[in-house]
């Protein structure tokens, strides 16, 4: 059979690379090569055809001319832009003798790669670059920008990455989406829950922002940022006192029940209200609803985990289902992320066995501006893929700084010349995930694909691993690890005997097949994998690596008090994080930038509706249009989207953004800063 690349028309099958949990099965529509138009798969079986917006348009994306095409040499001031066209042979030569240099002068410790999941293929994102860097010595990267805070968090009570599968929540009775955008940013999540609804369930959402999810809500509740874990604690508190918990389950599925129940009472439903600005009898409602309604399901996001306390909060969030014992029921129970059920061989794609340097450092991603103005331990290379640090890490104006130093040799390798591009020494042209091999997992459903090429490199482009082999030539490197093929890396990816779950997903099975599913039992009964086997209500383990070893609200941290707003600058609906701000059809869509105000605040500074303003802290500043209403509470500050950084704008929200990392996992907290607005001045 010809492959898909070979076939200059026809429809082939292919998978969403972005970082979003719904993983969407996509048709690619070729004719003389190229794709014409990008629709849904209609058989892949949890996303059925239907795909977003700005997916639909990515077409736009991948042969918009201003894409990478050849790899670039900076010919003017860091920043500026000013770049020739280079050889890939001149590129990669360049790097290694940079390289070699720097690491007989200062160490492998000096070279920092920084990178995301801008693709989430496998091999794209953590393959070939972990063999390379490990076997460099390079200082290792923590990858912590989304939701480690949260991850920590939940695994403390459940064990790790496991949640129900969603597919069942088409049986659930009540939805909670708690913290999660889920319009723009888990689609099909909203589609189950709105067929649910057909069969009388109903939609709660709890949200510092009235969005496009909170709009559809039976109920939305607005709550004061970084309160959730107070809500959640009255919740149990009403639970225990109405005797509305499943006593049979807590017995014999949970820690620390009896503990919890003494130490939820100081969570009354008035000092709660108090705490999260929701009035008292909605928290009674809230809790009575959820303690009689069977299966109840609870989708937490990442809102409430990019916080001071975000990992404690979701934690707390994560005790709620197993009080009624939610998870015995098909629909009932929670998603943060379904990770868990498919995860593969990491130590045989990764092979941190290649890794022999002894220096040990380590940079937080979340703190990128400050690694790059170190003097200690200096950083003397920075190599960029999958991620947009400049518009996408907090403390955006520190990162700047560190990107403009003349000593640092910088290379991006990206498709496109992004703000964190235009500082960089070298840039290379990156292939769209539709032009190579790969396999993707998602975070939500229990589905894996391959992605086969269905068209050829666009210009000199080239994988992320074909760069991480020539550099390991260039390097020296003779390790056969560091030559192996996209599909022997991924058959050694799949073969995972400790995930059993995953024995159905071969290479083979996802050539003949498009989706196989992960074959995993439901959770319950079962044993989970916190040390105990059981959910942990009361944790020993957090007690011995100093948390409150029971659910706790701790307030977020204080910052600068004379800032009246807690800023909260999430993504936006047709953006994926900044990836699609330089496209036009999603500039577009996706309009003007606002910051929604509430009415008392805007009032108090003479603010109206659709007024430039000033958005200002110790960290930067911004100007964005106020949008004045009750779409959010008083006190709060929401923009969504990582808008483009252009000539003559300041709307780099994270200009604003703590670097501060989260109590867990060294997570970001995006969202816990606090900000002062004015009228705008000239
Ligand atoms: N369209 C689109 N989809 C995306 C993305 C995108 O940029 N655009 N990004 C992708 C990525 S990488 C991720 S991680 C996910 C993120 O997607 P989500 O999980 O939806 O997370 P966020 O949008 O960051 O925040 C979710 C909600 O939390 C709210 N929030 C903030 N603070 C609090 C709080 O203290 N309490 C409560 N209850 N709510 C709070 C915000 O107002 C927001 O509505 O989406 C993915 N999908
Ligand atoms: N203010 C604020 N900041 C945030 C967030 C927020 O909610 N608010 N969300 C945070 C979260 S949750 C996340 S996950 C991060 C995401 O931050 P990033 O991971 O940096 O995500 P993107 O902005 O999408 O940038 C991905 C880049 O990878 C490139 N890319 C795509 N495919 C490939 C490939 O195959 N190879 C190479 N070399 N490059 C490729 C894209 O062109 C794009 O420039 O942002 C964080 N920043
Ligand atoms: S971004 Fe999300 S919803 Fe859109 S096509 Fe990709 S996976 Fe599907
Ligand atoms: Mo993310």
């Amino acid at each position: 059979m010809r492959s898909a690349l070979e076939e200059k028309d026809g429809i082939f099958q292919a998978v969403c690379p972005l970082d979003c949990p719904d993983q969407c099965g996509l048709l690619l529509h070729k004719e003389q090569g190229k794709i014409t138009k990008i629709a849904g798969d209609p058989s892949h079986p949890v996303t059925k055809g239907n795909i977003c917006n700005k997916v639909r348009h990515m077409g736009a994306r991948i042969y918009d001319e201003q894409r990478l095409t050849v790899p670039l040499k900076r010919v003017g001031p860091k920043g500026s832009g000013q770049f020739t066209e280079i050889s890939w042979e001149e590129a990669i030569d360049t790097i290694a003798t940079r390289w070699k240099t720097l690491i007989a002068k200062h160490g492998p410790q000096s070279i920092l790669p920084y990178s995301f999941y801008g693709n989430m293929g496998i091999l794209s994102a953590e393959g070939m670059d972990r063999r390379f860097f490990h076997t460099l010595g390079a200082t290792q990267l923590e990858q912590t920008i989304c939701s480690v805070a949260g991850g920590v968090g939940y695994t403390y009570t459940m064990g790790g990455g496991f949640g129900i599968d969603p597919e069942e929540t088409i049986h659930s009775k009540l939805f909670i989406f708690w913290g999660i955008n889920a319009v723009s940013t888990n689609m099909h999540q909203v589609a189950l829950a709105q067929k649910a609804r057909k069969n009388g369930a109903k939609i709660i959402v709890i949200d510092v922002h009235k969005n496009r999810t909170g709009v559809l809500a039976d109920w939305f509740i607005p709550i004061r940022p970084g309160t959730d874990s107070a809500l959640a604690l009255g919740m149990m508190n009403v639970l225990f006192q109405e005797k509305l918990v499943d006593e049979a389950f807590l017995a014999k599925y949970t820690t620390g029940a009896p503990l919890l129940r003494e130490h939820v009472a100081q969570y009354d439903h008035n000092t709660v209200a108090t705490i999260t600005g929701i009035p008292a009898d909605d928290i009674l409602k809230l809790a009575r609803l959820y303690g009689t309604t069977s299966p109840a399901f609870i989708r937490i996001g990442n809102g409430p985990q990019h916080h001071d306390n975000g990992g404690m909060t979701i934690r707390t969030i994560a005790c709620l289902p197993a009080l009624t014992g939610q998870w015995l029921y098909e629909g009932g129970g929670a998603i943060k992320g379904n990770s868990g059920y498919l995860a593969h061989n990491k130590a045989a794609v990764q092979r941190p066995d290649l890794r022999t340097e002894t220096h040990g450092q380590r940079v937080n991603m979340n703190q990128l501006g400050s690694a790059l103005l170190q003097t200690e331990n200096k950083i003397s290379s920075l190599f960029v893929y999958n991620s947009n640090p400049a518009v996408v890490a907090p403390e955006a104006n520190k990162v700047q700084q560190g990107l403009e130093r003349e000593d640092l040799f910088t290379v991006v390798h990206d498709l496109f010349l992004t703000e964190t591009a235009r500082y960089a020494d070298l840039v290379l042209p990156a292939t769209s995930s539709f032009e190579n091999l790969d396999f993707y997992t998602s975070y939500w459903h229990h589905f894996v694909q391959l992605q086969e090429p269905v068209i050829e490199p666009y210009g000199q482009s080239k994988s992320n691993p074909a760069v991480f082999r020539l550099l390991a030539q260039a390097m020296g490197f003779t390790e056969d690890a560091l030559y192996e093929s996209d599909e022997a890396m991924i058959a050694q990816a799949l073969h995972h005997p400790e995930n059993p779950a995953l024995a159905p997903v071969t290479l083979e099975a996802l050539q003949e097949q498009a989706f196989v599913k992960a074959q995993k039992p439901r959770l319950f009964p079962g044993k989970l994998l916190t040390p105990s086997g059981k959910i942990e209500l009361y944790s020993e383990t957090m007690k011995q690596d100093g948390y409150p070893p029971l659910p706790t609200y701790i307030p977020l941290k204080e910052e600068n008090g004379k800032h009246e707003l807690l800023f909260i600058p999430g993504p936006n609906h047709n953006y994926l994080n900044s990836t699609f701000n330089n496209n036009a059809t999603h500039q577009t869509l996706e309009k003007e930038a606002v910051v929604y105000l509430n009415k008392t605040d805007a009032a108090k500074k003479n603010i109206v509706d659709g007024e430039m303003i000033r958005i200002w802290n110790e960290r930067g500043e911004c100007y964005l249009k106020a949008s004045v209403g009750e779409h959010v509470l008083p006190g709060v500050a929401v923009t969504q989207g990582l808008y483009r950084e252009a000539p003559g704008t300041k709307q780099l929200v994270n200009a604003l953004t703590p670097d501060r990392l989260a109590d867990m996992g060294g997570g970001a907290t995006f969202f816990s800063g606090r900000v002062s607005i004015d009228k705008k001045t000239y």
